[in-house]
């Protein structure tokens, strides 16, 4: 009897120890798995702070990083539209479409700094400056710019129209505005032009000797169409060189840092 009773507490202790082994072993294998998890994440540990990077991007964006931007604009006739050196768009109505005043929004991406370069022109039937020519309507023609341009990750106007802005007279007529009645115009009428410089819209390029925009009222340019259809920022000017009449084509350049 006393054999017996030593013998199943023999088994009994066998027992506990096989159970108490297979406890352990369960928990040895979660603590495995769990190691294994963890050991991923240090043998990922690259990515892992990318990850962590990504969210600080996001909370704090870099300048340098590209972003997406919307530009308004409209033109009295047409535009183009250049950031830092590359054209991002243009007015989608060719200048030869009478009376040429919508407005466009242009996307595009950039990254800050930005330099904004544009051709704006206004219209002319050819080097006299004039249309209409031979009409009732023979007149010089005026021109108008206004533009908007919005960083859509914060939807904060970043850039607007002003007397910031530089420009470059390219093409200027009629030098003598008296010849606008000419019923020869093409023999009365003189003009000026000079190429567009070489790489003018890329940052890099020197505007300090471009002549500081002229900021017109809506009265001086009355503006139509298009114009009416965006909300315009406050800050946002219509500009143009000093004739709205005799200068007809101009390049214009605008840098902006982030905010
Ligand atoms: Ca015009
Ligand atoms: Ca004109």
């Amino acid at each position: 009897m006393l054999l017996y009773v030593r013998y199943r507490a023999r088994q009994m202790r066998q027992r506990l120890s096989v159970h108490a082994m297979q406890i352990f072993g369960a928990v040895a294998v979660a603590a495995v798995l769990a190691g294994g998890c963890s050991t991923g994440e240090d043998a990922a540990s690259g990515s892992s702070s990318s990850v962590s990077t990504a969210s600080s991007v996001d909370s704090a964006p870099q300048q340098d990083a590209p972003r997406q931007f919307t530009a308004d604009i409209w033109a009295d006739n047409w535009f183009s539209l250049y950031v830092n050196g590359k054209l991002v768009g243009e007015d989608s109505v060719p200048i030869t479409t009478e009376r040429s005043f919508n407005a466009e929004r242009i996307s595009f991406e950039a990254t800050y700094p930005l330099t904004i370069a544009m051709v704006a022109k206004d219209f002319k039937e050819n080097d006299t400056g004039l249309e209409y020519i031979g009409t009732s309507r023979q007149q010089m023609g005026d021109g108008g710019l206004i533009a908007q341009i919005t960083d859509t990750s914060t939807g904060k106007v970043v850039a607007t129209t002003g007397p910031e802005w530089r420009g470059l007279v390219v093409q200027r007529a009629p030098l003598d505005t008296a010849c606008e009645n000419s019923a020869t115009p093409e023999t009365d009428c003189t003009f000026e032009s000079v190429g567009e410089p070489a790489d003018w819209t890329p940052p890099s390029f020197d505007d300090s000797k471009w002549t500081p925009a002229t900021v017109f009222t809506e009265d001086e340019v009355q503006p139509k169409e298009g114009y009416l259809s965006v909300t315009w920022d406050p800050s946002a000017k219509l500009i143009w060189t000093s004739s709205l009449t005799q200068d007809n084509t101009i390049l214009w350049r605008r840098s902006i840092t982030a905010e």
